[in-house]
């Protein structure tokens, strides 16, 4: 099978004129551009960032967070906190590139996830075939750069899971994602590696609604909200960089810890 994903992607500069007014909106909403504020930090990773601590020190030390550093830090075996399943919020909050009303449900019956790049199977999945894999469960912190946070609770197969079962070659750089509302977006395979990083198919332990992502989303705990594509249709492996939506528009790729 053809792969999905288009051979070589070259961020396009007119993306960033088209979308300026739309980017000036987002940024009169408080949304940050390129990166994550401190506050952002602290509640992703649990310990105050503000303290005299070695990673306090460094972060204040750069004033936006590049990429490099990013991934510096990250720490493979740190896992994020978890909260009591009494903070989760019923329904979770909405967002997208575009408003509620225009989601288009996903016919769970005809969808197809496909799989693409350097994995030994690339036979595409049925519903039933990721809900024969096993399921873990987390209960984390959900943060959009606009601004606003809540707790959620997600479950799905871990995507290290997934990755071991597809043949995937694990010292690839990228696992990158293709969405039914062309949302692409990617990772690095740390994060993807992390044990806290699930393709959910269920928030609240119900199969996931079709504003949050049904049949299957990404729900990474060391990311930024935008780095958790909703309606998955495609994953691909590989060392090819696939910028994301948002990253397309002038957000930092890293976007988290
Ligand atoms: N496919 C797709 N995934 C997406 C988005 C989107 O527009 N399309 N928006 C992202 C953003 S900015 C956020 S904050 C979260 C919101 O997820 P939620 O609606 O489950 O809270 O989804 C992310 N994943
Ligand atoms: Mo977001």
């Amino acid at each position: 099978m053809r792969s999905p994903f288009r051979p070589k992607v070259l961020p396009d500069p007119r993306i960033l004129d088209d979308h300026g007014p739309e980017i000036r909106a987002l940024e009169r909403r408080g949304f940050l551009r390129g990166g994550l504020s401190l506050g952002a930090l602290t509640m992703l990773t649990g310990c105050d960032v503000g303290d005299s601590t070695a990673i306090g020190k460094a972060l204040r030390a750069v004033s936006s967070f590049n990429d490099g550093v990013q991934a510096a830090l990250f720490d493979p075996d740190k896992l994020a906190p978890e909260y009591p399943e009494s903070m989760v919020l019923k329904p979770p909050r909405f967002n997208a590139y575009y408003p509620i009303e225009e989601v288009k449900p996903v016919d769970g019956e005809t969808w197809r996830l496909e799989v693409a790049g350097l994995v030994e199977s690339k036979r595409p999945w049925t519903r039933s075939d990721i809900a024969a894999l096993p399921e873990k469960e987390i209960i984390i912190r959900h943060i959009c750069v606009e601004g606003w946070d809540y707790i959620g609770q997600w479950s799905g197969v871990p995507l290290r899971t997934f990755l071991e079962r597809i043949g995937a070659d694990l010292k690839a750089k990228y696992v990158s994602f293709l969405t039914a509302d062309d949302y692409p977006s990617s990772i690095d395979m740390a994060t993807a590696l992390h044990p806290q990083t699930l393709l959910a198919t269920k928030y609240a332990r119900e199969t996931l609604p079709d504003p949050f992502g049904y049949p299957l989303r990404l729900r990474t705990s060391t990311k930024l909200g935008f780095k958790n594509p909703k309606w998955i249709t495609a994953i691909e492996v590989g060392n090819v960089y696939r910028p994301g939506y948002w990253e397309s528009r002038g957000f930092n790729w890293h976007s988290g810890l």
